[in-house]
């Protein structure tokens, strides 16, 4: 064991209230490109300039058709060993064991994914089945309620964009012309063309009243959910794991430096070192899906 990983297990000991702020590096192993590293580009263009309102009200077809095809990678994608980790954080039995007095733990995430949520549920679904649990019901008792928060939204959520209705749906594709488009694109490709346009009647509709639909996702300028709670797990969290974000995006970026500020502890695990881990307390560098079972076995 390094001294960095006996020095932060120490203090993880002593930790009451402990939150994580993930981003895409979290579901990186799981085959789901990030952001900014260039492993997210879409044919030849950046995933920044469409996961914006501006880009959708030009060019829903195109935003719609870079969904269908995030949609395609999250359902062929499986949690990898570093959601696995984080879901345990969140049984009691097994946070008592790398953190005894710990009172809380939420997960905070920026990722779209569902792979954190999917994970614990089938944890929970796995302990109760050791627990000679064999019901239908719902095994949510086995795991700390609310102990996760999707702040930039879910990526199978459908939303209208004229009234309140939203849908989880994971069929695929969301409707033929996504489907079309995609088996299509690289034939036109092929003859010179960028885009395929959809009409905007092809593209998923909202079930409740017939208006256009869009990703029930956050985009730029939007509010992310979840906004209050999350604000009252930071003031107090005396702990923070920053894991697999670039923290480059608000205001998830802010949460460990306010952690800080008011005394706690900042732990960073990330593959590549950066600016923000000055003013961290552990840096571990590297993969998160090797480091975190190295640290928390
Ligand atoms: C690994 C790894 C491995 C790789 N292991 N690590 C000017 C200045 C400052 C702020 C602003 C500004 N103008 C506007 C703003 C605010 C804006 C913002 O922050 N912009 C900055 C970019 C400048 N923020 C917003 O607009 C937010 N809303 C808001 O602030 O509302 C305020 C409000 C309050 C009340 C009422 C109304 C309004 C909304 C932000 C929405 C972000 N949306 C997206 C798209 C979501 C949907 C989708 O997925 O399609 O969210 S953009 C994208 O960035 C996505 C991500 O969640 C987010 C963060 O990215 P993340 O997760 O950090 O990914 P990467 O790729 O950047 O980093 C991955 C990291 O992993 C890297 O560091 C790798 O090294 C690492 N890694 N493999 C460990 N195996
Ligand atoms: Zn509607």
């Amino acid at each position: 064991m390094t001294d960095l990983t006996s020095a932060f297990r120490e203090k993880f000991k002593d930790a009451k209230h402990i939150m994580v702020v993930a981003g895409a590096g979290l579901s990186a192993a799981s085959g789901i490109p990030t952001f900014r590293d260039g492993g997210g580009m879409w044919r030849s263009l950046d995933p920044t300039e469409l996961a914006t309102p501006e880009a959708f009200a030009k060019n829903p077809s195109l935003v719609w058709q870079f969904y269908h095809y995030r949609r395609t990678k999250v359902l062929a994608a499986k949690p990898n060993h570093a959601h696995e980790i984080l879901a345990k954080m969140s049984v009691p039995k097994y946070l008592k064991k790398v953190a005894p007095s710990a009172k809380t733990f939420h997960l905070v995430t920026q990722n779209i994914d569902r792979l954190s949520p999917d994970m614990l549920e089938a944890l929970s679904n796995r302990l109760a089945l050791e627990s000679g649990d064999n019901s239908d019901q719902p095994k949510r008792e086995y795991v700390s309620p609310n102990s996760i928060y999707e702040m930039h939204g879910r990526i199978f959520d459908v939303k209208c964009t004229e009234c309140d209705h939203c849908v989880e749906d994971r069929s695929n594709p969301l409707c033929p012309a996504l489907g079309a488009a995609d088996a299509a694109f690289k034939d036109y490709h092929d003859a010179g063309s960028q885009d395929i346009e959809i009409p905007v009647e092809e593209l998923p509709r909202c079930s409740a009243c017939g208006a256009l639909a869009r990703p029930g996702v956050v985009w730029f300028d939007e509010k992310p959910y979840h906004l209050d709670v999350i604000n009252t797990i930071v003031y107090k969290a005396d702990m923070i794991l920053v894991i697999g974000t670039s923290s480059t995006v608000r205001p998830a970026s802010t949460y460990a430096y306010r952690v800080k500020r008011h005394g706690g502890t900042v732990a960073v695990f990330n593959l590549d070192p950066s600016e923000t881990d000055e003013r961290s307390d552990f840096v571990f560098c590297g993969p998160c899906e090797t480091i975190l079972p190295t640290v928390f076995p």
